[in-house]
């Protein structure tokens, strides 16, 4: 399993927090998804089924893209 975490500037309050871990938690691959309004990052743990690649394009799909 991998952990990483990701600066993602658009979070703004809870429902922000929901989405991104409702949608990303939705994903083959991923074991969990925490996401914080306060520090707006977000720690997924992920296996082999799914990739950093794939996470950031979900992500900025959803209108949540991770920082640069
Ligand atoms: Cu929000």
């Amino acid at each position: 399993m991998i952990t990483k975490t990701y600066s993602v500037p658009s979070i703004s309050c809870g429902h922000c927090v929901n989405t991104i871990q409702m949608e990303v938690g939705e994903m083959e691959g991923i074991e969990s998804v925490t996401a914080n309004a306060e520090t707006k990052m977000v720690d997924v743990v992920f296996n082999d089924k799914t990739n950093e690649t794939a996470i950031k394009e979900l992500m900025a799909e959803i209108n949540f893209p991770v920082a640069a």
